[in-house]
């Protein structure tokens, strides 16, 4: 086990919950690890700490690959209108990340937040409960641990769900450490198929994301900062796609940014090299403080992040992102010609 005294303190918490009613949320948009956690997790719940009523939600809208995995789980997503007892928080890494169920934190002392973030210490209110330990890789893990303190035998499913969030939480496995793959051998044991459930989770890419990608790519200026190539793009929908793929095309920085119903939204990725040399965050340097300055917000992860502007056309965001990527990597953006 990772971190025993951790996962103890988690247990002691979560008795909290015993006997009564417990809503489970994910961040925005759900991806397998908030997803396997919370369905082992609910399970868990009912079984060991008795609780009476289990409610599931995915604030703003399921992803697509995030619905592939809700079908496989059979997870239903519940209205959680009225809901009396705990909301349980998996996997986000600040209360914006929960959309429209922000009014959750009327009641701090009625949430409990089980995360991996290190954002997650200090962007919380003071009274909600939080079990944070950026040790882990995944929030997956952190309940296939509580599974094991507690003896929980885990079932195909739940070993499958807690599999996927593991698999890509790490990348594919490819920044696992030992812990993590331990979790991973002992979950393979469970008569999980890796290769079969990895094809049901991988949903072919549908035509409109292959056309955003492609028109991202055919509309994207592109700059040098110092010896790296970042460049920016404009485009309805699928912006965090865009972004990723234009990684692939040779970027070390990418962003793309599309008008939504309130306001701009706008998707960055970086490749590890430029987040291990320059030590740069882009969730925390960049995503944040854009969406920020244009009366949104925004964060993420060092190599991915997302900026909800409310302000401003698309033009002086684009502009204002790469005015602070400037000032991170310390050098004058040159427009390259297309
Ligand atoms: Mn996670």
């Amino acid at each position: 086990m990772r971190d025993r005294e951790f996962i103890e303190l988690l247990d002691r918490g979560l008795y909290l919950v015993r006997g009564e009613a417990a809503a489970i949320l994910t961040h925005a948009g759900g991806d397998p690890d908030s997803i396997g956690a919370s369905y082992t997790l609910i399970n868990i719940l009912k079984e060991i700490y008795k609780v009476k009523k289990t409610l599931f939600t995915i604030p703003s809208r399921p992803s697509t690959h995030s619905k592939a995995l809700l079908n496989h789980l059979n997870l239903a997503i519940d209205d959680l209108e009225g809901h009396e007892g705990y909301f349980i928080v998996l996997d986000a890494g600040s209360p914006e990340q929960l959309e429209e169920y922000r009014w959750i934190f009327s009641k701090p002392e009625k949430v409990i937040v089980i995360d991996h973030h290190t954002t997650s210490i200090g962007s919380y209110p003071k009274d909600v409960k939080l079990y944070v330990s950026d040790k882990y890789q995944s929030v997956c893990e952190i309940i296939y641990d509580l599974a094991e303190l507690l003896n929980y035998e885990l079932n195909t499913l739940e070993a499958e769900a807690l599999f996927a969030g593991i698999y890509y939480d790490t990348v594919r496995l490819s920044i696992a450490d030992k812990n993590s793959l331990r979790a991973v051998c002992r979950l393979a044991e469970k008569d999980v198929n890796p290769v079969e459930l990895l094809s049901r989770l991988e949903t072919r890419m549908e035509l409109p994301e292959r056309i955003a990608r492609l028109k991202a790519a055919s509309r994207m200026r592109i700059y040098k900062i110092g010896e790296f190539m970042i460049v920016l793009t404009r485009v309805g929908s699928y912006q965090s796609s865009c972004a990723r793929s234009l990684l692939g095309l040779g970027a070390h920085i990418a962003v793309a940014a599309g008008e939504s119903d309130d306001g701009v939204e706008v998707s960055m990725r970086a490749v590890n090299e430029v987040v291990e040399r320059y030590g740069i965050d882009l969730g925390r340097d960049v995503a944040e403080k854009l969406g920020g300055e244009f009366g949104g917000h925004g964060g993420g992860h060092a190599a991915a992040a997302r900026a909800y502007c409310r302000e401003g056309d698309i033009d002086s965001i684009l502009s204002r992102c790469l005015e602070i990527l400037s000032e991170k990597l310390g050098s004058r953006a040159e427009l390259m010609e297309a």
